[in-house]
């Protein structure tokens, strides 16, 4: 037939633009868009439902390596069946380098374990702990020339820090590559700082995680990791925003003129570091860096989505499971704060999330929906026009969306594999009901349908953000 599949009488959304029109997808991409498309071995209904991009998840940690006994929640199996059921087609999760690995070690480890194992379709970033000679001068320009075309670095964490020397250099790397630099922007040294201080006068509880990682610590690094990148003369990715402060120093920067893509995450929106404070040390369910501020910021995160300072909308999915002897309440975390693994899961609540409390209740329109979601995450990271749009010859990604359906967030529900969610109890409207990765349905009416191992590894071209200099 002409068309494998056809889905019909739906109201599509893009970045661009809401109309009613009939999807008609051959081969796994999407051939034709009209109305009245016949010729369809199988028709999906569509009436009175979206039909948008599936999401893309450019933020995600997924078995990821987390030292002294801790072990993530999800692996690429449960992780990506979860990121599915909440309404995305493809995740980009970290591969790290550990001090003194090869990048390639690091990607071909990550690579055995993903593949065979995904309900979405993945790629990669890198994340930079060791700027060796060698990492910068050979093995991150071959990762890049290989469609490894991101990487993350962190101003804070002991093990992962880099100084403003080694950020500059690997920063130089990015710029003479193309590469897109990911910046974790937290002042480790404050950080040190206020930890020894107020450890010292006996604080060890869930709340002093955020005591301890105020909004200075972040406005000052994220205004650092901007000049640094400004210096270097290459774009960055300001990832997890958490307060207006930081929003601001976004905001100032690209009045400069200055190239920053800027990041938030439901954490942002719906917690506060209130939320640390529960009662039997259920505060550490919370625990995540940066953490969760106040109402105001709240405030703040909200105002910087709807007036475009944040590009990106993602989960920062790095899920512990917390009743459990390797999660939030290992033997050390139970009793001190500092041994709290720092992460909550998100990625299947994140679009649903943004859905009704961004859609539904007016504050941002659908076409800011699916460009926060979707479209904005393939053009950062290199997949566009491939992915995260519905256009004649994208992959037919597609999430069909049910935007009446009521329901209340429970962990119970969710496919991921901690025991809890962060936003356990609260009440949304819109549910992703029909999931179409390339074509194949893979969750039809909330029921899984397609097969693990369908997902497959995307090698991605340079950020539409970050083209290297023509010489
Ligand atoms: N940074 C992240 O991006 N995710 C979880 C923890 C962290 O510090
Ligand atoms: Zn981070
Ligand atoms: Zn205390
Ligand atoms: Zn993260």
């Amino acid at each position: 037939s002409m068309y494998d599949l056809v889905i019909a009488n739906g109201t599509v959304a893009t970045a661009a633009d809401v109309y009613r029109a009939d999807v008609g997808i051959k081969d796994g991409v999407i051939v034709a868009l009209g109305r009245g498309l016949t010729g369809a071995a199988e028709t999906i209904d569509a009436a009175g439902r979206y039909v948008l991009p599936g999401g893309i998840d450019s933020h995600v940690h997924i078995a990821q390596p987390s030292g002294e006994g801790i072990v993530m929640a999800d692996d690429f199996e449960s992780g990506t069946r979860s990121a599915l059921f909440g309404g995305n087609t493809t995740v980009l999760p970290f591969c790290i380098q550990e001090k003194g690995e090869a990048l390639r070690t690091a990607l071909t480890d990550y690579h055995a374990k993903a593949a065979g194992n995904c309900y979405t379709d993945v790629s990669f970033h890198l994340v930079i702990s060791d700027p060796s000679e060698a990492v910068l001068g050979q093995e991150l320009p071959a990762a890049v020339a290989d469609g490894y075309t991101s990487f993350k670095i962190f101003m804070t964490y002991e093990a992962l820090r880099l100084n403003d020397a080694e950020i500059l250099a690997t920063m130089d790397t990015a710029r003479r590559t193309g590469a897109l630099v990911m910046v974790h922007c937290e002042n480790e040294d404050a950080i040190r700082f206020l930890v020894d201080k107020f450890t010292g006068e006996g604080h060890l509880e869930p709340r002093t995680h955020a005591t301890t990682r105020p909004v200075v610590v972040e406005r000052e690094a994220t205004h650092r990791a901007i000049s640094l990148a400004e210096v270097v003369d290459v774009p960055v990715v300001i990832v997890h925003v958490s307060n207006g402060a930081a929003m601001e120093e976004i905001a100032r920067a690209r009045a400069r003129g200055r190239p920053i893509v800027g990041e938030t995450c439901p954490q942002y929106l719906m917690l506060t570091e209130d939320d640390l404070s529960g009662m039997d040390w259920e505060g550490a369910k919370f625990v995540c860096s940066p953490p969760p501020r106040d109402k105001a910021e709240q405030t703040n995160i909200w105002r910087g989505i709807e007036t475009g300072i944040f590009d990106l909308f993602s989960s920062d999915h790095c899920p512990f499971r917390y009743d459990d002897d390797r999660g939030k309440l290992n033997p050390k975390g139970r009793n001190d704060f500092r041994h709290i693994p720092n992460g909550i899961p998100g990625v299947e609540t994140r679009l649903s999330i943004l859905f009704s409390e961004g859609v539904m209740k007016g504050r941002i329109d659908l076409p800011r929906f699916v460009a926060m979601t979707a479209t904005n995450h393939a053009k950062t990271y290199g997949l566009y026009p491939r992915k995260g749009t519905i256009a004649v010859g994208s992959d037919a990604d597609i999430a069909i969306w049910d935007p009446d359906a009521e329901r209340v967030i429970r962990h119970a529900e969710l496919h991921d594999a901690a025991d809890y969610s962060p936003y356990e109890g609260i009440a949304v409207r819109g549910r992703p009901e029909t999931m179409i990765l390339r074509g194949k349905v893979m969750v039809r009416d909330g029921a899984l349908v397609g097969e693990k191992g369908y997902g497959a590894y995307l090698p991605r071209g340079l950020s539409d953000r970050a083209k290297p200099p023509t010489e």
